[in-house]
């Protein structure tokens, strides 16, 4: 089996050295405050000084997506890739029965193999009083796979009210349906990936290598470059990670084939120039991105930091999942962690510098993937092959360090 689009990528692991954080990881001393007792502290997830990292949940299968609901209420949200099912987990463990098992509400069947599968988890802005939650999947037809962007409400850590809002969307065994965001402006980013047909990013009525822009209900907003068409941006690859920031800049990580990943500010009409140009062109019409990996490191996730439970000064900064190499064993020296970028400027003009937050020194297989913030301000990871999901927090809370 292969998961993700890094499966393509070579492998950059090897035994790291490690220097990277700064950390003394030396967990020995800490007195977790009451409550936290129970959860074991990880060691080789470095991070810096006065930062402790602990074991949150185990036994997932192939966890992608996490993400809490903005009710203020402690409950994950985590998506499993190939199961299908929805998980929440609150006060400390999971819920008997899954917000959804989303293999029962389609036909096909989810893939077995491959990168694909549940991916994207959203929120409705309104969630509060409409309960509306989002999800893209792909799911086994009989020409492979096919990607769907699907709605549903909570109610009471139950889904109800299950439509699907746009079907039949490129997929493959990988670059396929990624992930969703709402934007300001209330609507809902898609990013699909070329689906290993990279001319198709190219071609407007296709909708391999784009980003959609879509009503809440699935209808196409009128102010679309085309008002006919969902595609919002095109000549893309293969974009996991989809956020907007709060100068309202929707920004995605692109994963390069076999150099050059990017993350590009995505802008109405754009064009980013898969398969023809990589990384930066003198060429006008494509966009360039805000910056580029040179060596392949597979940026999944981001996350813009609004909590206070960090140093103040990770406020408004960027946190970056690298995935790596799929299966590789141990840590990587450039990838496999998690790097937090500071912008300057914003749009297209933004500039944006990385320095490592956590890095992995694990010895067996595992990439971390899904990344979210808490409502109590920590900030949680999943881990695709460990089935795991870590959390970091700053120990400021009495504890010694
Ligand atoms: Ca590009």
């Amino acid at each position: 089996m292969k998961i993700r689009h890094c499966i393509a990528h070579f492998g950059f692991w090897a035994i790291l050295l490690v220097a990277c954080s700064g950390s003394d990881n030396n967990n020995d001393a800490i007195v977790l405050p009451p409550g936290d007792v129970g959860l074991k502290l990880v060691q080789d997830l470095l991070v810096p000084a006065g930062f402790i990292v602990e074991e949150f949940a185990t036994g997932l299968e192939f966890p992608t997506t996490i993400a809490f609901p903005p009710d203020g209420s402690n409950r994950l949200f985590v998506n499993e890739l190939q199961s299908g099912r929805i998980k929440i987990m609150q006060d400390g463990q999971f819920n008997t029965l899954p917000f959804t098992d989303l293999e029962t509400m389609v036909t096909g069947g989810f893939p077995s193999a491959g990168e694909n599968g549940l991916i994207g988890l959203a929120f409705d802005p309104d969630y509060v009083a409409n309960r509306y939650v989002y999800v893209t999947f792909a799911v086994r037809s009989p020409n492979g796979t096919i990607g769907k962007i699907a709605r549903m409400k909570d109610q009471n850590n139950r889904a109800v009210d299950f439509e699907i809002l746009l079907d039949n969307l490129p997929s493959a065994p990988g670059h396929q349906i990624e992930n969703l965001a709402f934007g300001p402006d209330g609507k809902l980013y898609v990013s699909i990936g070329d689906a290993f047909e990279d001319a198709k990013a190219q071609d407007l009525n296709q909708f391999n290598g784009k980003i959609l822009r879509l009503n809440p209900d699935g209808s196409i907003p009128s102010d679309n470059p085309d008002p006919d068409s969902y595609v919002w941006a095109s000549g893309l690859r293969n974009s996991f990670g989809l956020v907007f920031n709060d100068n309202s800049d929707l920004l995605a990580t692109e994963n390069g084939p076999d150099m050059k990943d990017e993350l590009n500010v995505i802008v109405k009409g754009g064009n980013y120039g898969w398969p023809l140009v990589l990384g930066n062109s003198a060429q006008p019409e494509f966009i360039n991105p805000i910056f580029v990996w040179e060596n392949i490191v597979s940026p999944n996730t981001i996350l813009f930091y609004k909590g206070s439970q960090f140093p103040q000064n990770f406020k408004g900064k960027m946190f970056t999942v690298l995935f790596g190499s799929t299966f590789s064993d141990g840590p990587s020296p450039i990838a496999k962690r998690i790097r937090v970028g500071t912008f300057q400027g914003n749009g297209l003009e933004s500039t944006v510098t990385f320095e490592d937050f956590a890095t992995y020194n694990f010895d067996a297989k595992g990439n971390p993937l899904g990344l979210a913030e808490g409502p109590d301000g920590m900030l949680y990871l999943s881990d695709i092959f460990q089935g795991k999901i870590f959390r970091i927090r700053f120990g400021n809370s009495g504890a010694p360090l």
